[in-house]
């Protein structure tokens, strides 16, 4: 395709796979670039030996671009972008801040750098700061959101900046990829389709609660801590939205969240646990490998765009 984040970034498709914390791992994300979209390792909180780990994998396990997520507020995020400079990872998208100090060193280093925002401000800000392209997350994905909705933001990025723009939030099937096309976007991204993915490690009790849900089964929990994150409702929601009603200190709701998302993707907790996913969740209905979800959306694509689009 002509004008898509395929050709700048040197994949077959314009399918990114989302930065997941705990779930985009080398296992998943060599999995997705294999099949032709790009594989992000999700730094989320881990420290630098775990995220070096994960890089070597991804040598051995494919031979394609792949690129690693930057979450900004993880407390090594000095270490890490140092170590993705060292590395001379391809693509780094970043999320949950602003990477500023980060993309003149990385852009020297010939990395395509692409950080995820939420608004027409950030990503006009990051066009500046010389950013190759942004993602446009709304507010329907799952984990750190903003408010904006995809429908919304898109378009409005679009014609704010010169730069690329990868659609995110709401997209699972074949009709979503149109439909960010028709935004104007040159990709898009996809995080909650991918959980479910046959390659996917986290634990198969999150992937039937993902499976398992329904449209309006999504809730926000921290708006009043400035970090709105996107979950599935459980008991944990349940009990942290009404501390978060009372008034419970910043404190005690962060220790509350603290481990809650490895909880649910590695031991499986899905009562307790944190078990972020987008809004689209109620639109998937099963586990596919990367290769057959990547195929489907492409070619279902296809055929909705007519020959408009060749791939
Ligand atoms: O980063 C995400 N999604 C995430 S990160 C994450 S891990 C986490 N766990 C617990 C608490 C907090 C994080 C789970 N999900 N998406 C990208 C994204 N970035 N969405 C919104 C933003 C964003 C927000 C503010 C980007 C820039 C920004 O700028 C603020 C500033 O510094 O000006």
């Amino acid at each position: 395709m002509t004008g898509m984040i395929n050709e700048l970034l040197g994949i077959r498709y314009p399918i990114i796979q989302g930065g997941m914390a705990w779930v985009a791992t080398w296992e998943l994300a060599s999995a997705v670039s294999n099949a032709g979209g790009l594989g992000l390792i999700g730094v989320g909180g881990a420290d630098v030996q775990w995220v070096e780990q994960q890089i070597r994998q991804m040598k051995v396990h494919t031979d394609q671009p792949f690129g690693v997520n930057l979450m900004l507020m993880n407390p090594q995020a000095d270490e890490i972008a140092d170590l993705l400079t060292r590395e001379h990872i391809s693509v780094i998208t970043t999320g949950a801040g602003n990477p500023g100090k980060y993309m003149e060193r990385w852009k020297e280093n010939g990395t395509k750098v692409i950080p995820v925002v939420a608004s027409v401000a950030m990503a006009r800000m990051m066009e500046r700061a010389g950013a190759d392209a942004v993602v446009a997350e709304g507010t329907e994905s799952g984990g750190h959101i903003g408010q904006a909705t995809t429908m919304t933001l898109v378009p409005q990025v679009v014609d704010a900046v010169q730069i690329p723009v990868i659609a995110a939030g709401g997209i699972a099937d074949a009709r979503g990829f149109a439909a960010a096309l028709m935004l104007g976007a040159a990709g898009v991204q996809m995080g909650t389709r991918f959980v479910v993915a046959k390659e996917s490690i986290v634990h198969e009790a999150y992937k039937e609660r993902v499976i398992k849900a329904k449209d309006i089964d999504s809730e926000v929990t921290g708006r009043s801590t400035g970090h709105p994150i996107r979950v599935l409702r459980n008991q944990m929601t349940r009990e942290y939205l009404r501390m978060e009603q009372e008034g419970a200190s910043l404190e005690t709701l962060e220790q509350m969240t603290l481990g809650a998302l490895r909880r649910a993707v590695v031991d499986g907790d899905v009562v307790h646990g944190s078990v972020m996913a987008g809004q689209i969740a109620g639109l998937i209905h099963g586990t596919d490998t990367c290769e057959e979800i990547i195929t489907e959306i492409v070619t279902g694509a296809r055929e909705l765009l007519g020959q408009r689009f060749c791939m």
